[in-house]
């Protein structure tokens, strides 16, 4: 009789999830463990959860850990409230739990912080149980889903002796999202907030997507765009926004809005926007206390200023510090804090952009409030396939700098491209400033570790829409998932992601594990090589950015065009910034710039991003820059033939309906990455007049071809 309940759950257990492949539950899809043996061992060690649950916190981490087991086990663990047996789960604080209590665990808890947890198992008068304790019930959250990833993971749960807390204090999305829910530079569809429908309609997309986020440790949103809207911060959307904190404050993600400068005068009608104005001050002040009766724990704002035509404290010959310190000073009572971004250039300075943002922020260094963390993209210009790193890290270390990501694919093949960023994130996160010797890392850096500051935080701009899978690409899910594990540990390798997220995402089976994970590792510098080899940056189309566009010149903002960046002629290709140059290098510490700054050193990948350099000359490998050139593009383009064979091999080991998913979007990016070779190819070669070397594809049409392609409607813009 139980046998055939255990069927016929079973059975029902794979129709729901047959007829839910769209990849709506994501990585938390806590789908029957297969291995047999592995089942067998948790079914043993996790019989039931002895958790009280005083708070909503502690009820959600309770929800998902009994909704999780049960799917993954494949029988119903129940939630006890006393009565510890041999294979209860523990879990909760010192506060809820007077067994975690009574463990004298406190010790070891004090020193993991208030979101870390321990998972351990102990035996607990003479019955062995598993304990999941931390300082607060979002630690125990943390906890819950580590547990979970364990068994996800097909991990042996038998002997655990784990800690772990966050090496980031804010671990935070950022939605470019509008108010008409359009979504810039999004390309999974249109916005998450569906403004018109709160705050009475709550959807359980909303919980959906706190869950996610608390899976991974993200404990922020900014729920609108940059390029702000100011009505966000009106009685007609505030109980807006606080429907959606109330969604999210179970899950310790707290909602910080974007703040337009000049609101004071759009909405409370002044004159200025001028931050040192007493009356601009004042609004501010009741401003900020006015969104803390709507969410009480709201996190404070984001701030783009004088920078593409934001307003700005500079209209009023005010500087970014004196801007940030008029919104600190009003959310400081509140624990609030400001994340101002330093993505500032201007077209009409005759400076390289490259130089701007550091020239502009590194003198204010030490004029901040202590609340304010000023937000640096990971590179100088603008999230390119690859980029140094911005000098601005290490540059100003009496200020908190907050790394910002970008995780929808701009400039990274949009919604067609399976890119998997952690190796893009990492190579960031590792470059070594030398700002204070060797070893002076940029994680160091955002973690504070560095320069000894108490707050510290990553950014991520998200890659979420209303698409049913969240992404649009599936891969996609996997950016979102390696952003938060990064923020939570920046020590994580990529390929470790990589391995988590195939196992929770797809499945544990070994060969599919290995060869998507393969397809992961590799997809980065593929894209490096079909879209911007050497060094080449910002050559994409004009205004959607959606596909190759080096050729574009001559329109109103130079620092907009491709040529500005290559600057290719008869002669030469690359951008300058040696001493002999715009000297953009000497922003760096003296290691770094000469590292880069010299031919000899400086390696391929950067190579047009600092030097100038003749078709002819020759790399380290003997080849000229041309063929070198050529090359790449042509080896970036023929691997997607192994990616889509690889994809292929596959097949069948999961669900048809994502294999599919994957499967068009690959027929498509393959048509995309050859688009990108031919075109850049051609025009490449109407700037050097060189004949192609051998083996190298020409390309199919000619360059006004390339050149004269209009695409309506893009998305994101
Ligand atoms: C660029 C985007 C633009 C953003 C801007 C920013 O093209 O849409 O508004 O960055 O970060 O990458 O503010």
């Amino acid at each position: 009789m139980k046998k055939r309940l255990l069927i016929l759950t079973l059975l029902f257990w794979n129709a729901t999830s047959l007829l839910a492949e769209s990849g709506y539950r994501l990585w938390m899809r806590y789908d029957l463990v297969i291995n047999e043996e592995q089942r067998g061992e948790y079914i043993n060690l996790l019989k039931n959860i002895a958790m009280k649950t005083p708070s909503a916190s502690l009820r959600a981490a309770s929800q998902e850990l009994e909704q999780g087991l049960s799917g993954l086990l494949g029988r119903k663990i129940p939630v006890v409230v006393s009565g510890i047996t041999a294979g209860s789960i523990v879990a909760g604080t010192p506060l809820s739990s007077t067994i975690i209590k009574g463990l004298k665990l406190n010790i070891r808890l004090e020193t993991l912080g208030e979101e870390g947890y321990l998972l351990s198992s102990i035996v607990y008068q003479s019955k062995k149980v598993t304990v999941i304790a931390a300082n607060s019930d979002i630690g125990v959250m943390y906890g819950v889903f580590h547990l979970l990833r364990l068994i996800q993971t097909n991990q042996s749960v038998s002997d655990l002796n784990i800690t772990d807390q966050p090496r980031l204090k804010y671990r935070v999305l950022n939605h470019w999202d509008n108010l008409d829910r359009t979504v810039e530079r999004g390309y999974a569809g249109f916005s998450l907030w569906n403004w018109h429908t709160l705050p009475g309609y709550v959807q359980q997309r909303y919980v959906d997507y706190a869950r996610a986020n608390a899976s991974i440790g993200i404990n922020g949103t900014v729920l609108t765009n940059v390029n702000a809207n100011s009505l966000i911060l009106t009685d007609e959307y505030l109980p807006k926004v606080a429907a959606i904190a109330n969604v999210l404050r179970p899950y310790g993600i707290k909602v910080y809005l974007t703040a337009r400068f000049s609101s004071p005068i759009e909405l409370g009608k002044l004159k200025t926007a001028d931050p040192l104005n007493e009356e601009v001050k004042k609004w501010w002040k009741d401003k900020t206390d006015e969104i803390y009766t709507y969410i009480p724990d709201f996190g404070g704002f984001l701030v783009k200023a004088n920078s593409e035509g934001q307003p700005g404290p500079q209209s009023y010959g005010r500087s970014h510090a004196d801007g940030a310190n008029v919104l600190a000073d009003a959310l400081a009572p509140h624990k609030g804090i400001v994340m101002w971004r330093a993505f500032v250039y201007s077209n009409d300075k005759p400076e390289d952009r490259f130089k701007q943002a550091f020239n502009e922020f590194k003198p204010l260094d030490g004029q901040f409030r202590a609340n304010v963390m000023v937000q640096v993209k990971n590179g100088p210009i603008d999230f390119q396939p690859r980029e140094p790193f911005s000098p601005l890290f290490g540059a100003m270390p009496k200020t908190p700098l907050m790394m910002e990501f970008q995780i929808t694919q701009e400039y990274l093949g949009q919604g067609t491209h399976l890119v998997y960023q952690a190796p893009l994130y990492k190579e960031v996160l590792d470059a070594d400033t030398y700002t204070k010797g060797k070893g002076s890392t940029v994680a160091k850096v955002i973690d504070g570790s560095l320069d000894n500051h108490s707050i510290s935080g990553m950014a991520g701009v998200a890659n979420i829409g209303d698409d049913l899978n969240w992404t649009g690409h599936l891969f996609g899910q996997s950016n979102w998932y390696a952003f938060g594990r990064l923020a939570w540990n920046h020590e994580l390798s990529s390929i470790a992601i990589a391995d988590e997220w195939t196992r929770m995402t797809f499945t544990n089976d070994t060969r599919f594990v290995q060869t998507v994970k393969g397809i992961m590792m590799n997809s980065r510098e593929n894209l490096v090589n079909y879209m911007t080899p050497l060094g080449l940056h910002h050559i994409m189309g004009w205004d959607h950015h959606y596909g190759p566009g080096p050729w574009i010149k001559d329109k109103p903002r130079a620092d907009w065009t491709a040529f500005y960046y290559h600057k290719a002629d008869r002669t030469a290709i690359g951008f300058d910034r040696t001493a002999s140059g715009s000297n953009a290098l000497s922003q760096y510490a003296p290691e770094v710039s000469s590292f880069y700054g010299d031919l000899k050193t400086c390696p391929p990948e950067y190579l047009l991003w600092f030097h100038r350099l003749p078709w002819t000359y020759q790399l380290k490998d003997g080849k000229s820059l041309w063929e070198s050139l050529c090359q790449r593009y042509q080896f970036g383009a023929a691997s997607m033939e192994g990616v889509q064979k690889d994809w292929n091999s596959i097949a069948g080991i999961i669900d048809q309906e994502r294999f599919e998913q994957v499967k068009m979007l690959l027929a498509i990016q393959k048509e995309e990455v050859w688009w990108w070779h031919d075109a850049c190819l051609a025009y490449f070669q109407s700037r050097s007049e060189l004949p192609f070397p051998a083996r190298i594809t020409a390309p199919k049409k000619s360059l006004e071809f390339y050149e004269n392609q209009v695409f309506h409607f893009v998305p994101g813009i």
